[in-house]
């Protein structure tokens, strides 16, 4: 009874923690493959198979004799427009930290490689939609965040109650008595 309850209790706890503090993810663009034009990558593919979240960092790796990396506008990106970047980066080894929820443009600076498929389009999801299942494939406008994640409210209340139903006998009330506190200081242990 106890061992299984503490064990619930350490597993939510580890979850709000994961939730909460972990969730920051480095992101490697194109994974393997890289920044590149070699073996024309899948980038919009790439980007679909993610879940970008608001404090995640893209990584982008190249040689930087052959790319860069700009930041641009929607329009910029549709039309592969390298004229007005709102940021470059050219080190071959560029992190990006995504701190703004939306959309983030990038493409490759060099003549020809944007037009060649070397640009992603990463979307940045608010960051309390983290719990690994989130069903929706939220074609909504962006800024709206689920905000679902009570975190914090739940984890001060393990609600030890809820056995109501032994109270008509003596030994099992007792029974059930104990086993609250005993839950309760569980939780506290756990929780502290
Ligand atoms: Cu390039």
């Amino acid at each position: 009874m106890a061992g299984a309850a503490r064990r619930a209790l350490a597993v939510a706890a580890a979850v709000m923690m994961l939730a909460g503090v972990a969730s920051a993810v480095v992101y490697e663009v194109g994974d393997k493959a890289g920044w590149t034009i070699m073996g024309n990558p899948n980038y919009a593919a790439w980007a679909a198979s993610k879940k970008f979240h608001l404090g995640d960092t893209v990584v982008f790796t190249y040689l930087k004799q052959f790319h860069n990396v700009m930041a641009v506008s929607k329009s910029g990106y549709k039309n592969c427009d390298t004229s007005k970047p709102i940021a470059t980066w050219s080190t071959g080894n560029d992190s990006v930290v995504l701190n703004t929820t939306g959309h983030h443009y990038f493409l490759c600076g060099i003549p020809g490689h944007c037009s060649a498929g070397q640009k992603v389009d990463i979307n940045v999801l608010a960051s309390s939609a983290a719990p690994s299942e989130s069903p929706s494939m939220a074609p909504s406008p962006a800024g709206t965040e689920p905000s679902s994640a009570g975190s914090g409210s739940a984890a001060a209340a393990p609600s030890p109650k809820g056995n109501a139903a032994p109270r008509t006998i003596d030994g099992c009330s007792l029974v059930a008595t104990i086993a609250a506190s005993v839950i309760s200081m569980v939780a506290t242990a756990v929780l502290a």
